[in-house]
C-alpha cells in the first residue's frame, strides 16, 4: 500500500504563483510562450481556457493584475457538474460561474450543490486537498429566503463539506467570501495531493466556531494555510482578514481603526504561520487583495497601508484594490494575501 502524501512530501510538479499585469501575460501567450497552468485575473473576465476572472471593480485606476499559476506542462481539463477544472495531475484549479437564474431554489441549496461538485472534482482528479478558495456572490448582505444571503451560503457550504466527509471545522481550507455586483455565485479553488497545514489567529475565535448569532451554520475556513509547493518552496495563503476580535466586529464605521485592527490580525496570522514552517514570511513581502466597501475610502486606505508597510514594499507594489461588499454589513474593508518563500513545513 502506498502511503498518503503528507504536507512534507515534495509534489512531483512544482507550483509557482506570480502576480503580473494581465496584459503582459496575454502578450506572452500571443507571442507563443507556453500558456500558464492558470491565471486568476482581478477585475476582468477571461476568454482563454487558462484564465478566469473576478468580476469586481478595480479601484484607484490600477492596471488589471492576475495571479499567474505555473505547474506541470501536461494539463488536462474538463467539467464536473458546474465545475470547470484544469489539472497537471498534481495541482488542480477549478472554477464555478453561476448566474442569478441558478438561484431559483435559493442560495443555500445552490451553494451545497456547487460545493458537492467541487468535492466530486477533487475525488475524480486525485487532488483531494483544498488549499485555497475564493467565493464571490452578488448582494451578499441582502435578505435571501428569510436569512442574509451570506448566511444561506454558509449553510449550504458547511453542509457540503459534511456530506463529502471533509473537515468543516479544524483543518478547513483558507478562503475568502465577498459580495460583487454582477452575476451569480462564483467559486475558484486550488487543490493539491497533500493536505495543507491550517493556521488560526489567537486574537480571533476560529470562524468555524463563530456563535449562532452570525448565522445557523458557521463559515468554513481557516485563517491561513501553508502548503509545500515543490522545488523547496512553501506557500502561505492568508484568508480574508478584517476588523474582528474574538468573534465581534470592532470599530464600527471607522475605516482607519478597522484598517489598523486588520493589520494587527494579518501580522498575527503571519507570525503564527512562521511557527509552523522553516520559511520566513513577512507581511510586507506578501501580495494582497484589498477589498473596499465604499470606493471613496480606497485612497485613504492605500495611503495608510503605504505608511504602515512602506510605499516601496512588495505589498504596496503588488496590491490590488477591489470594490466589494464584505460579508458582515459592519465591515468596511477586508484584506487577503499570499506569498511563497524557500523552506519546508515542520514535521507534524
Ligand atoms: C471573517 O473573519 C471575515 O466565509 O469564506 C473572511 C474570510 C470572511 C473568508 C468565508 C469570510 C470568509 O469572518 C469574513
Amino acid at each position: 500500500m502506498s502511503a498518503r502524501p503528507t504536507p512534507q512530501d515534495p509534489p512531483a510538479t512544482a507550483l509557482r504563483v506570480e502576480r503580473r499585469p494581465l496584459a503582459q501575460v496575454r502578450a506572452e501567450a500571443a507571442a507563443g510562450h507556453p500558456p500558464p497552468f492558470a491565471a486568476l485575473a482581478y477585475g476582468a473576465t477571461g476568454h482563454e481556457p487558462w484564465m478566469t476572472g473576478v468580476a469586481a471593480h478595480v479601484l484607484l485606476a490600477g492596471e488589471t493584475q492576475a495571479d499567474v499559476w505555473r505547474a506541470g506542462a501536461a494539463v488536462q481539463s474538463g467539467t464536473t457538474g458546474v465545475v470547470r477544472w484544469r489539472t497537471d495531475g498534481q495541482w488542480l484549479l477549478g472554477v464555478v460561474d453561476l448566474s442569478a437564474a441558478d438561484e431559483a431554489g435559493g442560495l443555500e441549496p445552490l451553494a451545497r450543490r456547487a460545493y458537492a461538485n467541487v468535492f466530486q472534482t477533487l475525488a475524480q482528479a486525485g487532488c483531494p486537498h483544498l488549499l485555497r478558495l475564493w467565493n464571490y456572490l452578488p448582494r451578499i448582505n441582502a435578505e435571501g429566503h428569510g436569512l442574509e444571503r451570506y448566511r444561506e451560503f454558509n449553510a449550504g457550504r458547511q453542509q457540503a463539506f459534511l456530506d463529502a466527509g471533509y473537515a468543516a471545522f479544524d483543518g478547513a481550507p483558507a478562503a475568502c467570501a465577498l459580495g460583487i455586483r454582477d452575476g451569480g455565485l462564483c467559486v475558484r479553488f486550488l487543490a493539491g495531493r497533500a493536505p495543507p497545514v491550517p493556521v488560526e489567529n489567537p486574537r480571533q475565535v476560529s470562524a468555524y466556531r463563530y456563535p449562532e448569532r452570525y448565522g445557523p451554520r458557521a463559515p468554513t475556513f481557516s485563517r491561513a494555510a501553508l502548503a509545500q509547493l515543490g522545488g523547496g518552496e512553501v506557500a502561505l495563503f492568508v484568508s480574508g482578514t478584517a476588523s474582528i476580535v474574538g468573534h465581534e466586529t470592532v470599530h464600527h464605521g471607522d475605516v482607519p481603526a478597522q484598517l489598523a485592527e486588520t493589520l494587527v490580525n494579518l501580522r498575527t496570522v503571519v507570525g503564527e504561520a512562521n511557527r509552523r514552517t522553516t520559511a520566513r514570511f513577512a507581511l510586507e513581502d506578501t501580495e494582497p487583495v484589498v477589498y473596499v466597501r465604499h470606493p471613496a475610502d480606497a485612497g485613504d486606505i492605500r495611503r495608510r497601508l503605504a505608511e504602515a508597510l512602506g510605499a516601496e514594499s512588495r505589498f504596496m507594489r503588488q496590491a490590488v484594490f477591489l470594490e466589494a461588499d464584505i460579508c458582515r454589513a459592519d465591515l468596511l474593508l477586508e484584506i487577503e494575501t499570499h506569498a511563497t518563500a524557500p523552506g519546508r513545513l515542520d514535521p507534524t
